[in-house]
């Protein structure tokens, strides 16, 4: 189809936001289903990589937390394996992967989302949820430039 100015209208818009499949996510075999779902929703996959966080990446992607009483146990918990961090591209996505991804306590999160289907509470000091995703386009465009400097 030979594209139109009204075409370059509808596709006009397209964000960028950070994905990460946590450790958990990586232990559990759940990287493939992660994907899916994003891919499944119709976001595009834009980078991708497995990485071992280290303690300097992960203070710079979670300073905001500083001082909770969940910060050193979040760290831990990123430091205790793999994760695997993407690139999900999209008219908004950074709003509809958090919808994809549900609530922040598994407990609570809606059935049909990552983490009301596939988490739960397991008595840690730190909700083991299997994603983040970023909260808003200024915390994309950092978290970003933290897991994919050379972009
Ligand atoms: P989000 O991942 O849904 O954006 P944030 O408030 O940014 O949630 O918290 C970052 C991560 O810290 C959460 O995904 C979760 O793993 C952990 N976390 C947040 N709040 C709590 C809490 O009250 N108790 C334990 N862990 C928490
Ligand atoms: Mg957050």
């Amino acid at each position: 189809m030979t594209p139109t100015s009204s075409d370059s209208a509808i596709n006009g818009g397209i964000e960028r936001t950070l994905v990460l499949v946590k450790p958990d996510g990586v232990r559990r075999s759940l990287v493939g289903e992660i994907i899916n779902r994003i891919e499944a929703k119709g976001y595009k996959i834009a980078e991708l990589k497995m990485l071992s966080a280290d303690r300097g990446i992960l203070e710079a992607h979670y300073a905001e937390h500083k001082g909770k009483p969940f910060y050193e146990p979040l760290l831990e918990f990123m430091l205790s394996g793999p994760i695997v961090a993407l690139i999900a591209e999209g008219q908004r996505v950074i709003e509809g992967f958090r919808s994809l991804a549900g609530a922040t306590d598994p407990t609570v999160a809606a059935p049909g989302t990552i983490r009301g289907d596939l988490a739960r509470d397991q008595g840690t000091k730190v909700v083991q949820n299997l994603v983040h995703g970023s909260d808003s386009a200024e915390s994309a465009e950092r978290e970003i430039k933290i897991f994919f400097p050379n972009l």
